[in-house]
């Protein structure tokens, strides 16, 4: 049995990249096709979950959004894409984060049902009960504001919770504001703007400083560009 090294499965040389399907797959297809990267399946429709690209050397992972740090981490991937969001809740332990891609870009806020009254109830100092799955930066967020919190870890779906009385209000992410509104929930306050990030394994860059380089010069270069 194999397990996976520091350096990861690609130690004969080639480059492994994680990303998630949907949003940051599509927002770095552009960025790849700058550094002369074309991924030649699309996951989508493929069953796939290593796609080739038309580079031998460059294969491409495709995994949960909030797995992608701990692949990198560990090395079975050289680099992928994460969300500030997802970055802040694995800890960054591992990673170096040398670009802001300005993509998936988004904001993490609070937001409560449309009759609650947020402002009175953080000024009286009652318990307030969040709902979320980044349990991290919400704890964070309400402690710099010295208002006690019971956290409830949800995986999804977090708009729910105030609507059936789970919890009082939810810390996610929001981009239009579209979902929020279909659910009667309203924005209360922003925590923080969003954007996905690349992140390299810390080994990776030494060892194969070479091969990155050139990838991390152009997605710099190309991410300038982005919104
Ligand atoms: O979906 P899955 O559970 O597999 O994981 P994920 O939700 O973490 O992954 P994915 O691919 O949906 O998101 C990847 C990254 O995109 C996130 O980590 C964010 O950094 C970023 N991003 C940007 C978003 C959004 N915009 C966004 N709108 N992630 C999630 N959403 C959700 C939002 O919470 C809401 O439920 O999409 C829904 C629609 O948003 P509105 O405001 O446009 O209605
Ligand atoms: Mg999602």
């Amino acid at each position: 049995m194999t397990i996976t090294t520091k350096t990861g499965n690609s130690a004969e040389g080639g480059l492994i990249l994680a990303l998630s399907k949907g949003r940051i797959f599509e927002d770095t297809l552009p960025l790849l096709e700058s550094a002369g990267i074309t991924v030649l399946e699309n996951p989508e429709s493929s069953r796939k979950l290593i796609l080739p690209t038309n580079d031998p050397g460059v294969r491409v992972l495709i995994v949960r959004a909030s797995d992608v740090p701990t692949y990198v981490q560990h090395g079975a991937a050289d680099f992928g894409v994460a969300g500030k969001d997802v970055l802040l809740e694995h800890g960054g332990e591992g990673l170096y984060q040398p670009i802001d891609l300005h993509i998936a870009s988004c904001r993490m806020s609070v937001a409560t049902n449309a009759g609650f009254d947020y402002e009175s109830a953080v000024r009286q100092g009652a318990r307030l009960r969040v709902a979320t799955k980044f349990v991290n930066t919400a704890r964070e967020h309400f402690a710099r504001k010295g208002v006690h919190v019971d956290l409830i870890k949800l995986y999804g779906s977090m708009e729910l919770a105030p609507l059936v009385g789970l919890s009082d209000a939810i810390v996610d992410v929001v981009s239009t504001g579209g979902t929020l509104r279909a659910n009667n929930l309203v924005e209360v306050e922003k925590i923080m703007d969003i954007s996905s990030r690349l992140v390299v394994n810390q080994a990776a860059l030494k060892l194969k400083r070479e091969r990155l380089q050139p990838i991390l010069d152009a997605f710099e270069r190309a991410s300038q560009t982005q919104g």
